[in-house]
């Protein structure tokens, strides 16, 4: 078998702890691009000095030149600018539109058998535009949010009920952003709804938490947002691609129909493996969750009419 190429859009924060996260997993060479001169490179040398300490056979380089696409078997892209406190996601819309703009049509000329995850904020709507610029077909353009926002929902019950993380499985749909559906009935524990051994009280507490996380790291970093767990999130997209591991996992994915709603990018649970997006799950909501979901869906529209317009 040949050896896969992650390559990495955006040398950040996420970038780089995704650097490492590859690295750690070998999930294949990894090359990371920046436009900005040395960032790459030193994050990639940085943590090829640490390759021997892994045991890890990946060869890392870093890049100016979008010329390192060639040849990626998955790009994953967190170019673009992150949040400051008092700013929402949508306010990073006109800017990082451009810069997904650039990158795609360099994904579509030099990549163009990748799988993408994007991950620049505002979310759905810059996934959206990836789509349309690349002209990939929409399963192999997918966008990095729901595994986020289920994992920080599971782990912040997990710390309130003393178990596990790892035994506790959520669900988080619509848009990533603050109206972002956290369904509490989906919650489990080994197994056993939430509701049964934590009060419906606090998992609400726990479901309105999860919504503004983003919100809270960006309050308590200052200088710019939550990124430990984001690349967790993408390499863990990255790696069911990878190694067909049909994984269910929440991500944004063109709805064709599904749930109600037609050409829009928005995050529902889907099976990923080798096809990239194999299935798109639909499963029952109840009158208020499915509310809830079309209120996300609503700000998600408005944010995708921009970026149609700007096509
Ligand atoms: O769940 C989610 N989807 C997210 C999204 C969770 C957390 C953060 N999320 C968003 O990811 C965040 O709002 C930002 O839009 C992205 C990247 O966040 P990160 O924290 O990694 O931002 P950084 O550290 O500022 O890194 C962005 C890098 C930076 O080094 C820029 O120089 C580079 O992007 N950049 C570019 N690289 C390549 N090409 C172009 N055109 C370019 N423009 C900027």
């Amino acid at each position: 078998m040949s050896r896969k190429k992650i390559a990495l859009v955006g040398a950040g924060q996420i970038g780089g702890t995704m650097a490492l996260l590859a690295t750690q997993k070998e999930l294949g060479d990894v090359v990371t691009i920046d436009i900005v001169e040395g960032i790459p490179q030193g994050k990639s040398l940085d943590i090829a000095h640490g390759t021997a300490i892994l045991g890890s056979s990946v060869s890392l380089t870093g890049s100016n030149d979008y010329a390192a696409l060639e040849g990626a078997d998955v790009v994953i892209v967190t170019a673009g600018l992150p949040r400051k406190p008092g700013m929402s996601r949508d306010d990073l819309l006109e800017v990082n539109f451009g810069i997904i703009k650039t990158v795609g049509e360099n994904i579509k000329e030099k990549a163009p058998n990748a799988f993408v995850i994007v991950v620049t904020n505002p979310l759905d709507a810059m996934v959206y535009a990836m789509c349309q610029v690349t002209g990939f077909p929409p399963y192999k353009v997918v966008g990095m949010a729901g595994v986020l926002d289920s994992s920080r929902f599971a782990s912040l019950i997990a710390m309130e009920a003393g178990v596990n993380p790892a035994d506790v499985t959520c669900l988080v749909m619509g848009g990533h952003g603050d109206t972002m559906a956290p369904l509490i009935r989906y919650a489990t524990i080994g197994g056993v709804p939430a509701t049964q051994l934590v009060p419906l009280e606090t998992l609400e507490q726990i479901a309105s938490r999860t919504a503004k996380s983003g919100g809270e790291i960006v309050g308590l970093l200052k200088t710019g947002s939550a990124f430990y767990a984001p690349g967790l999130s993408a390499i863990k997209m990255a790696e069911a691609f990878l190694k067909d591991q049909k994984s269910v996992v929440t991500c944004a994915a063109m709805l064709n129909g599904e749930y109600g709603v037609d050409g829009l990018y928005c995050g529902v649970p889907v099976v990923l493996g080798a096809g990239g997006v194999e299935r798109i799950l639909e499963v029952e909501l109840d009158e208020k969750e499915k509310s809830a979901f079309d209120t996300s869906v609503a700000a998600v529209t408005e944010l995708t009419e921009w970026v149609k317009k700007k096509l």
